[in-house]
């Protein structure tokens, strides 16, 4: 097929808010430095729903949504070396190119190179593979993985051991590779007392890499009753009800006063700006540091007294948790195996292509953590 289109299903948001159809495309293939790669699986991220819903002030419509998935490369334009056909890969929406800016000042896994482009919903050359009938429908996040088959920059895609099950290794493309990194490449947690606000996907992931890295005190802070179970599953030493709390008892005062000062590390994940306050605020005086990882509305914004930050607390976010998708997620795949990375306890509902939206169904009922979508 390579040098050919390719019919195949995928589920296409045609608008903002609306539900996904599962539709017919062609995917053309790929132009010189691109990848078409065969998709088998994708989990289902909140961030996908936050951009259907548009909430996303970078939606555009339309659009073929997914960012974690895993497959196997079909086809290969001209000039790619870093993946064959054959290879078991993981689409990266943090690209790594390795010669930008970003990628050379060893501070970042931000790359520059493709990531213009990607936000505009077209490949690198300013197009689109994707179209149905002629008219083009929008890439997501570089990566578009709600499709059978999908093409990506080949400095957006990483090759793994063909050994892990691409039906669990799919989510190293987004919520657990952020949640391990941005605890990972944060100093000094070991020893530590850490707060994760919300226990989704994101927040289990924070949990289970403190403990891993050997956190003193975990305390997980969620609004939903039922995580309570999963958070000391995956490593917490105490849970919180925020809504549990006495009248007029604001979270951040609570933790405060039953850390004696606050803590050392605190983390969002859950993309309410109110959260990330009140996070930022549960710091400890003079070394506290917060992480934003959850993602939020547009027009949203953050507030906080300067105060909190004179009197020594940080406030910083990461994306992908920091990670360079090329160099360290075959690591992770590797962890995996050795059983140092947990994957398949975050998946808790399996759906076909045409249950996706019964997926996105899921992860509103609040039981779910990560639903895998076979294609
Ligand atoms: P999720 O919906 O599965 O989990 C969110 C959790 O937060 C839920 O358990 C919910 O009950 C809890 N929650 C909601 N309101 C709360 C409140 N007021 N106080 C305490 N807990 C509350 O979502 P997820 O997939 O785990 O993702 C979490 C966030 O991280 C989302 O905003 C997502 O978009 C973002 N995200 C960011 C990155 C990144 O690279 N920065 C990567 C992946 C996901
Ligand atoms: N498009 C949104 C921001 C979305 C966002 O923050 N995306 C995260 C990944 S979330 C994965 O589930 C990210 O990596 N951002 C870095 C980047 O370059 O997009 C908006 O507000 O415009
Ligand atoms: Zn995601």
């Amino acid at each position: 097929t390579a040098g050919k289109s390719i019919k195949c299903k995928a589920a296409v948001c045609w608008g903002a808010g609306e539900e996904l159809k599962i539709e017919e495309v062609e995917v053309a293939p790929p132009k010189a430095h691109e990848v078409r790669i065969h998709i088998l699986h994708t989990g289902i991220c909140h961030t996908d729903e936050y951009t259907r819903s548009g909430k996303d002030p970078e939606g555009l419509f339309p659009v073929i949504l997914g960012h974690e998935g895993g497959g196997i490369v079909e086809s290969v334009g001209e000039g790619v070396t870093n993946v064959a056909v054959g290879d078991h890969v993981i689409p990266l929406y943090t690209a790594e190119c390795r010669e930008c800016k970003f990628c050379k000042s060893g501070k970042t896994n931000l790359c520059g190179k493709v990531r213009a482009t990607q936000g505009k919903g077209v490949m690198p050359d300013g197009t689109s593979r994707f179209s149905i009938n002629g008219k083009p429908i929008h890439h997501f996040m570089g990566t578009s993985t709600f499709s059978q088959y999908t093409v990506v920059a080949d400095v957006s895609v990483v090759a793994v051991d063909k050994k892990a099950p691409l039906e669990k290794v799919c989510l190293l493309g987004c919520g657990i590779t952020t949640a391990w990194g941005a605890v990972v490449k944060q100093a000094g947690i070991k020893g530590s007392t850490v707060a994760v606000f919300g226990c989704g996907a994101i927040g289990l992931g924070v949990i289970a890499t403190s403990q891993l890295v050997g956190a003193s005190r975990i305390i997980a802070v969620d609004t939903n009753p039922g995580k309570e179970a999963w958070a000391m599953k995956f490593g917490a030493t105490e849970f919180i009800n925020p809504t549990q709390l006495p009248e007029g008892t604001r979270i951040q005062d609570h933790l405060v006063e039953v850390t004696d000062g606050g803590l050392d590390f605190t983390f969002d994940c859950t993309g309410n700006v109110h959260v990330m306050r009140a996070a930022l605020e549960a710091c400890h005086k003079g070394w506290g540091v917060s992480t934003v990882i959850g993602v939020a509305a547009a027009g949203q914004e953050i507030t906080t007294r300067p105060f909190q930050l004179v009197t020594g607390r940080t406030w910083r976010g990461s994306a992908f948790g920091g990670v360079k998708g090329r160099t360290e997620i075959p690591g992770l795949v590797e962890d995996y195996l050795n059983g140092k990375v947990k994957i398949d306890e975050y998946v808790t509902h399996h759906r076909k292509l045409d249950g996706m939206n019964a997926g996105f169904h899921d992860m509103h009922a609040g039981d779910c953590i990560r639903c895998v979508v076979d294609m």
